[in-house]
């Protein structure tokens, strides 16, 4: 989804590369004064237009904050914080327009001369203004870099019938998307193993019709009131938020995932308050190790019991609501 976004460079490292390619330039002219002015002309002007571009193409190919799903939005601001994302965008757009009005102002002057020792003082103060604009907005294009490498580790969300697994950590809910599907989130024995939104795709055809779906396997969510929730927790409600058009809500009846299965009814009311406008459908998972006899369905992970109904079951939702439409 966001892998052309250009690579960000640091200030030093955008300085040096404009250097080591402006030092190459050589300009022949037999009389030696004018080989000397016009190099000097035009080492500068290398430097200068290498150090704009450069700024330039982080700005220009920068996605657009605002036109981004909602969902890559809410994740940039978790993770990165989306004000500090723009100011950060606005200094690098300040400082190549500073360099542009440094450069161009004194460019003139270098014209003009004929003098080696003012052609010569002028290059270095070009080069020393230019650089320190640059240095001078370091921080943001390491904020930038961070930036552009989280958003290029960011799974690709496609527009269509979405899953959401939900429930406590160390429940199942990775478990289940590997059980449905060709992803392969890691799985272990203990809570918050899955710390970033992860996404498998399914497909089902019945009676000549199929239909993809899109499995989002989230980090766990612990029951509290969302002011308190912490960064890998909220990437879970943001997806909940955005993306489900079906929730499934993991249960561990067994409790071997270490919370008590009153706690995890907690969150579940919680979910089904917070989340009232999306369809949720309650699993039991673990059931070769403990079965309730309740009316949710009953899956085991390790045994593939119940993942067809599951399927069946997801598969009929989005069937009866394409009827409604
Ligand atoms: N016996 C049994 N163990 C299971 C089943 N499903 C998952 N487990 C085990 O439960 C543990 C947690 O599984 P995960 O799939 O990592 O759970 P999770 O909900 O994704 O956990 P977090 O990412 O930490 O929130 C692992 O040791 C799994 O092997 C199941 O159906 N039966
Ligand atoms: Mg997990």
């Amino acid at each position: 989804m966001f892998k052309k976004i250009p690579i960000i460079l640091t200030a030093e490292e955008i300085l040096e590369r404009a250097y080591n390619r402006s030092k190459k330039i050589q300009i022949n002219d037999r009389d030696a004064l004018y080989k000397t002015k016009k190099t000097i002309i035009a080492k500068t002007d290398s430097f200068a237009t290498n150090v704009i571009v450069a700024l330039e193409k982080y700005v220009k190919e920068f996605p657009s904050i605002d036109h981004l799903p909602l969902f890559y939005q809410e994740i940039l601001d978790i993770k990165i914080d989306v004000n500090k994302l723009r100011k950060s965008l606005g200094a690098a757009d300040w400082a190549r327009k500073t360099c542009q009005m440094i450069y161009s102002k004194q460019a003139r002057s270098l014209k003009k001369s004929k003098k080696v020792d003012f052609l010569k003082q002028k290059q270095s103060e070009i080069y020393g203004r230019i650089s320190s604009v640059v240095r001078q907005i370091d921080k943001e294009l390491v904020l930038l870099a961070e930036a552009q490498n989280m958003m290029r580790n960011l799974p690709t969300i496609n527009d269509i019938p979405t899953v959401v697994i939900a429930g406590y950590p160390n429940v199942g809910k990775s478990s289940l998307l590997r059980c449905l599907s060709s992803a392969k989130p890691e799985i272990a024995q203990y809570p918050f193993t899955t710390k970033e939104i992860h996404v498998g795709h399914i497909e089902k055809t019945e009676k000549y019709i199929t239909k993809r779906f899109q499995i989002i396997d989230t980090p766990g969510l612990l029951d509290r009131p969302l002011s308190k929730r912490n960064e890998i927790e909220k990437q879970a409600i943001a997806a909940l938020t955005h993306l489900a058009d079906l929730i499934v809500f993991i249960l561990d009846v067994s409790e071997t995932c270490g919370y008590s299965i009153k706690n995890q009814m907690h969150l579940l009311a919680q979910m089904e308050e917070m989340f009232s406008g999306s369809s949720l459908i309650v699993v039991e998972n673990k059931a070769d190790f403990k079965k309730t006899d309740s009316t949710n369905i009953k899956i085991s992970c390790k045994t593939d019991e119940g993942i067809d109904l599951l399927v069946d079951e997801i598969f009929l939702h989005y069937m009866s609501k394409d009827e409604d439409e």
